[in-house]
């Protein structure tokens, strides 16, 4: 269903967990370190290149801002995590956020979580899993910018990320993308689709579909 990602639109940011919308409907929040790529992302799903903002500078995203999709669904952009410039304390303050966002919000029904290929796992996305196993909320991992390795060996650091999940017992399930070359963007959208329409059968046995009458 890519063409639903198309109708996002900008809606809200917040600093602060009080300054978040209502909690209602379905959102889908895209995290992971610094630079990792989220924003990029959500520009590739969504096909609109200048939806969220990118930057080469790390840290470029600063609040949590929500994207539309309907009246009742999001893809929320979360700031990355593990900037090494920002002070320790404001670093500490945002992770207990964070932490607190994907432990309370009721609407988040899945945590996208974006990792460099070249850097998956480190501590801060450990944490990110476990909170979110503890929360039972399901993760997808993008191993972003897929395009600095050739395939082979994008494969194969795709099969250590998911030994290493599987050795600490962490589940998510794992796929490569790149933003530059446009890849993997099917399957992350697939995903989507069975948290945003998690009524929806893939097998097409709608009968409003079975139009026969
Ligand atoms: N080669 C390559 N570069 C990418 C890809 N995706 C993102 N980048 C680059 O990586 C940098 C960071 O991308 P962003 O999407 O802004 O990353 P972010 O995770 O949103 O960063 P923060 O908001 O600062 O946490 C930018 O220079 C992007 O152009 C990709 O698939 N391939
Ligand atoms: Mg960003």
């Amino acid at each position: 269903m890519s063409h639903f990602y198309r109708q996002a639109h900008y809606t809200i940011s917040a600093t602060k967990l009080h300054e978040l919308p209502t909690d209602q409907g379905i959102e889908v929040a895209f995290a992971g370190r610094s630079n990792a790529g989220k924003s990029s992302a959500i520009n590739t799903i969504t096909d609109i290149k200048s939806l969220a903002r990118t930057s080469k500078t790390p840290g470029r995203t600063q609040m949590i801002n929500f994207f539309a999709l309907d009246e009742s669904r999001s893809l929320v952009d979360l700031p990355g995590y593990g900037y090494a410039k920002v002070p320790e304390q404001v670093k500490l303050r945002w992770q207990a956020t964070l932490g607190k966002y994907l432990e309370t919000r009721r609407a988040l029904r899945g945590l996208m979580i974006m990792m460099d290929v070249r850097h998956p796992l480190k501590d801060f996305d450990i944490q990110m899993l476990e909170w979110a196993q503890d929360a039972n909320l399901p993760v997808h991992i993008l191993l972003t910018k897929s395009d600095k390795f050739k395939s082979g060996a994008a494969k194969s650091a795709q099969l250590q990320v998911e030994k290493k999940l599987r050795e600490q017992s962490l589940n998510a399930t794992v796929q490569l993308f790149s933003s530059l070359k446009r890849t993997g963007k099917e399957t992350a959208i697939a995903k989507l689709d069975q948290w945003f329409f998690p009524d929806t059968e893939d097998d097409n046995d709608d009968p409003a579909e079975n139009d026969n009458d």
